[in-house]
């Protein structure tokens, strides 16, 4: 069997996404995700000028060759554009060989290890009060886990807290937005929501939070244990991520479960976080983190010191990363849980899925493949828009994390 064609397709319906699809000459196709939010045209570029042509003619089925010769033959290794370039190429390539089989891509990647995979929801409100209505409204449609973000007095659009419901979309000018941030404003503000939604949705439902890499690692350490009482899932990105020995001080002072790694792109990001144990959920997910086979040996590494998944599941990661990932989540032992962000129904028009809701947890379906087609027509009438994502800036107009 050879690739014949690979092309990119950019289609924003509501938001941009850029798929790759590769063709062979035995009729089998597959699909991948090659979206990093912002900056959409340099991975589409990385594709079609540089990659794209190298795959003519090699044998689709050599999907861990083609992995080695993306990322050792390119010399420049690692990087959030390399890596959703080589991990789009990776996802089709197991997309067109579980078509091959006939079977869902969680049975070529060892079988089902649950019934499903359970997912967290996102509840944002303007004011607590706001949120926790929101949170009982995920609570009806059956979630048993729920991210609670609120806004912070003070702080006109505070980053990660939606205006709209059950959609969210951080990326919504031209240019970038200027917001503001101050966790002197924000920290007292946080346990109060988490004492109030335990309060009225009780101890039963599994409560998140994200940071956003706005703390520093003695102002997370304070936040952990704020936190402790309401007995959070998780408390994500207390710090910035490129600073993993942060977490050694967050994690001496703090019970608070802690996950990180929505922008990594390599297990060399994981690394020391894993081994020394530092955090409890891993969040790379496909696209970003170089496809399935890159993902799988992250989350191995992370089984032997006891961490689990959860993998980023943002709008911004087209049906065909969520399914890939929903593949990943059933066949892998240490799964935690799944971040799901409903896509708009345009998306969902132009990705038709198998995978489906169902009492809190999430199902890829038994479609072969990774269960996901693009209406190529209907792609085509959403042309891109540039989109980037705010720029935040503190009280006194300097720029830094906190
Ligand atoms: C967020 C993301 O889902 C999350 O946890 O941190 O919404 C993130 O802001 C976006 O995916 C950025 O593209
Ligand atoms: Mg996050």
């Amino acid at each position: 069997m050879k690739i014949t064609d690979a092309r990119v397709i950019i289609t924003c319906p509501g938001r941009n996404f850029v798929t790759l699809r590769i063709e062979t000459d035995a009729g089998a196709w597959g699909l991948g995700d090659a979206t990093v939010n912002g900056r959409e045209l340099a991975v589409a570029s990385y594709l079609t000028d540089h990659v794209c042509p190298t795959l003519i003619g090699r044998d689709p089925q050599r999907i861990e060759d083609t992995w080695q010769y993306l990322y050792r033959g390119a010399y420049w290794r690692r990087g959030p554009i390399t890596m959703a370039a080589i991990a789009a190429v990776d996802t089709a390539l197991w997309d067109l060989k579980a078509k091959q089989a006939g079977l869902p891509l969680y049975q070529l990647l060892g079988g089902a290890c649950r019934d499903g995979v359970m997912v967290y929801g996102h509840a944002n409100g303007e004011t607590i009060e706001e949120t926790i209505a929101e949170a009982r409204r995920y609570v009806a449609m059956g979630y048993r886990a729920v991210r609670l973000q609120t806004g912070v007095p003070g702080l006109p659009r505070a980053y990660g807290v939606s205006r709209d419901k059950l959609f969210y979309e951080p990326a919504h000018s031209a240019d970038p937005d200027e917001q503001l941030w101050s966790t002197h404003r924000y920290l007292p503000v946080a346990p109060r929501l988490f004492a109030a939604a335990r309060e009225a949705l009780g101890w039963e439902v599994h409560l998140l939070h994200d940071a956003h890499h706005r703390l520093s690692p003695i102002e997370a350490a304070r936040l952990g244990r704020d936190l402790e009482p309401y007995r959070l899932f998780w408390l994500e990105d207390a710090t910035p991520a490129e600073d993993p020995a942060a977490f050694r001080l967050i994690r001496s002072h703090t019970t608070t479960p802690l996950a990180v790694g929505e922008v990594f792109n390599s297990i060399h990001d994981a690394r020391l976080l894993i081994e020394e144990r530092l955090i409890d959920y891993i969040r790379a997910t496909v696209v970003h983190a170089g496809g399935i086979t890159h993902l799988r040996r992250i989350a191995s590494m992370a089984d032997l010191h006891g961490v689990k998944t959860g993998c980023h599941g943002a709008t911004d990661l087209s049906p065909v990363c969520m399914a890939a990932a929903l593949h990943f989540d059933l066949s892998i032992p240490n799964f935690g849980v799944q971040e799901y962000m409903r896509h708009t129904q345009e998306t969902d028009r132009v990705f038709p899925h198998a995978y489906r809701f169902e009492d809190g947890y999430l199902h890829p379906g038994d479609a072969p493949g990774l269960g996901v087609d693009i209406d190529e027509a209907l792609a085509a009438s959403f042309p891109y828009r540039r989109a980037s994502l705010p720029v935040t800036r503190l009280e006194d107009g300097s720029m830094h994390d906190w």
